[in-house]
């Protein structure tokens, strides 16, 4: 069906030996600046500044490059106000019951509870699935692969594109989000990955005093 792979050049510009030290620094640089954030401001983001970081995650390597990605941008203050309900639900029993103890010992440093108001007070929630499979139109299963760890790293994209947009984002995790699927109207083989909320900050918005690990915990070497 295929016929013999194709291949194209690679478009590429190799920067300036000295260019390639400062860009690496100054990526850190962006990106160390970026923090989670759960106060928000209701400021208005237009939908195209989404569509660009929606985009921007979209080019994201994936498992045979079948891109098992759904992002649904929710800008409706109604389907907003449900999913704040629907997660704060959960989040409740969460934080009640389901959560071990030591579990809620580790999020203490974050100072997080079940309240969300920014789920509904925030311009954008952006729900990201993972295709566990495609389908195709005459309802054929396509195999995905990797599809976790593609929109893992679709997201990382995503979250940097929206903080070198000027955004702030918050990486929400209510569990389980098979309420999302309901709300949102997506299919059983999308499975709920995250709840990216991305808008303004609050003008006094804070964060946890929390801090990086330093990079001699976090990398090994084995030069010669
Ligand atoms: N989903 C809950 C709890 C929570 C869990 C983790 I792991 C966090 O890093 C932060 C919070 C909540 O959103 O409050």
């Amino acid at each position: 069906m295929e016929g013999p792979p194709r291949f194209v050049p690679l478009d590429y510009t190799r920067p300036a030996e000295a260019d390639v030290l400062r860009r690496a620094r100054a990526f850190y640089e962006l990106v160390n600046r970026r923090r989670t954030v759960r106060q928000f401001s209701d400021r208005p983001v237009p939908r195209e500044v989404i569509e660009w970081c929606l985009r921007a995650a979209g080019t994201a390597p994936s498992g045979a490059n079948l891109q098992p990605w759904r992002f649904v941008a929710v800008g409706d203050p109604a389907i907003k106000a449900r999913i704040r309900a629907a997660a704060e639900e959960e989040e409740r029993e969460f934080y009640a019951r389901r959560a071990p103890k030591e579990w809620l010992d580790a999020l203490a440093p974050l100072g997080t509870d079940a309240s969300k108001p920014f789920l509904a007070r925030a311009p954008w929630l952006i729900a990201i699935f993972s295709e566990a499979y495609g389908v195709l139109e005459d309802g054929r299963k396509v195999k995905h692969y990797y599809a976790l760890e593609s929109v893992g790293i679709a997201t990382g994209l995503l979250i940097a594109a929206v903080h070198h947009a000027g955004l702030a984002s918050l990486t929400h995790t209510p569990s389980p989000m098979g309420f999302l699927n309901e709300i949102l109207e997506r299919p059983v083989n999308e499975k709920p990955f995250l709840l990216l909320v991305v808008g303004y900050p609050e003008h006094d918005a804070t964060v946890p005093a929390i801090s990086r690990k330093p990079i001699e915990e976090i990398a090994v070497w084995k030069t010669a």
